[in-house]
């Protein structure tokens, strides 16, 4: 599907997004789940391309015909496979739409959401110019985006950084390296310090936890950790090691819903602050992203913007909106609480796998 505008970060440029949909049928119902791997392995070793291989030959056959109680009982079919996160949360997330609808109850309700709109912000790829950036951010901020997070990269991050706090003294902000630094770049962050972020994104490794621990010790700025935490055993080694205040949540990253209320709980217990991020998706993934964004440890807005910041028209129908005082509605019709538009589906599909009877 084609972005609204084209994303940059320092792992590359996109003006598309390539995502697999998963349509699980079950009593009459049709669940949907969205695979969030990137085209290449670039924000993490997962792309669409092992994913379709991963679901087709391994976790789809070990789902179809099974009889479940509810979506956690999928979580032993798809644990024979080892990794591939992205792959198995788009089949649990999907059996959980399929659930919440047979329970004729949304989402959020299943897994525990106290909230009826969620704070969300937005993620602004890097520009060609200062200028550039600064333009847009006022653009957004205009909008209503009450919280904005710039993307940075090595050579990309004081000036554009300190031309954004100029011009927006006040403004809820934060960067996201993904990964392009190391700890010997410390000295850089400690002068961010001076800027009153809300936290550093995934400034080091992407698999790295130690030294996330050691940077965080050396400046005041929250360090966030999204790259590194790929299930509960990296958010518990993350929160015992001080690598970082916050977490950003995707469901993908760490392999379905059954995974992300692990880790909130967890959150919740140590006194992490928590936070959904977004991977572009479409409304399915989007969803998804709402309805947990709703649960009680989620105490930071949001990378879930509104529809018409990703694309022109979206498969499913009714479009997210951002409300005045930067929040979305958290669906309250059943399941995710979207129709899905087949007729949309078809006009961007290029390929399609069928297991099982209808
Ligand atoms: O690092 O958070 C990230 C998008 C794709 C891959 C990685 C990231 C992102 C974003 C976009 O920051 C967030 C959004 O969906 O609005
Ligand atoms: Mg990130």
């Amino acid at each position: 599907m084609p972005l609204v505008q084209p994303f940059e970060t320092s792992l590359g440029l996109k003006h598309e997004r390539d995502c697999i949909l998963v349509a699980v049928y079950a009593d009459g119902l049709v669940g949907w789940g969205e695979c969030v791997a990137g085209m290449g392995p670039w924000y993490s070793p997962e792309t669409i391309g092992t994913a379709w291989h991963i679901l087709t030959e391994y976790l789809v056959p070990a789902v179809v015909g099974q009889s479940l109680e509810e979506p956690t009982a999928v979580l032993h079919l798809l644990n024979k496979v080892r990794g591939h996160q992205m792959a198995k949360a788009a089949v649990e997330n999907a059996l959980w739409d399929c659930f919440a609808q047979a329970q004729e109850k949304p989402l959020s309700d299943l897994l525990g959401g106290v909230r009826e709109q969620v704070a969300v912000g937005v993620s602004i790829g890097i520009q060609p110019t200062v200028e550039a950036l600064v333009a847009k951010v006022g653009a957004y901020v205009g909008e209503g985006y009450g919280r904005v997070k710039i993307k940075i990269k090595r050579g990309w991050e004081l000036e554009p950084l300190a031309a954004v706090r100029e011009a927006f003294p006040t403004v809820p902000l934060m960067v996201d390296a993904n990964s392009d630094f190391v700890l010997a770049d410390a000295p850089l962050f400690q002068e961010m310090d001076k800027y009153n972020l809300l936290m550093i994104e995934q400034p080091l490794a992407n698999d790295d936890i130690l030294e996330h621990a050691k940077l965080q010790a050396q400046i005041e700025t929250a360090v966030c950790l999204d790259e590194s935490i790929h299930g509960l055993h990296d958010a518990r080694m993350a929160v015992e090691l001080n690598a970082c205040r916050v977490i950003n949540m995707k469901v993908g990253r760490v392999g379905g819903l059954s995974h992300a209320l692990a880790i909130h709980a967890l959150c919740q217990h140590a006194g992490v602050q928590l936070w959904c991020g977004g991977m572009l998706e479409t409304a399915v993934g989007r969803a998804v992203n709402i309805h947990l964004a709703s649960l009680p440890a989620f105490t930071l807005p949001g990378d879930i913007s509104a529809t018409d910041r990703y694309w022109r028209e979206d498969i499913a129908e009714p479009p997210f909106v951002l409300n005045a005082d930067s929040t979305i509605d958290v669906p309250t019709a059943v399941g995710l609480g979207i129709q899905v538009d087949r007729a949309r589906v078809a006009k961007y599909q290029v390929r399609e796998w069928t297991s099982g009877r209808r």
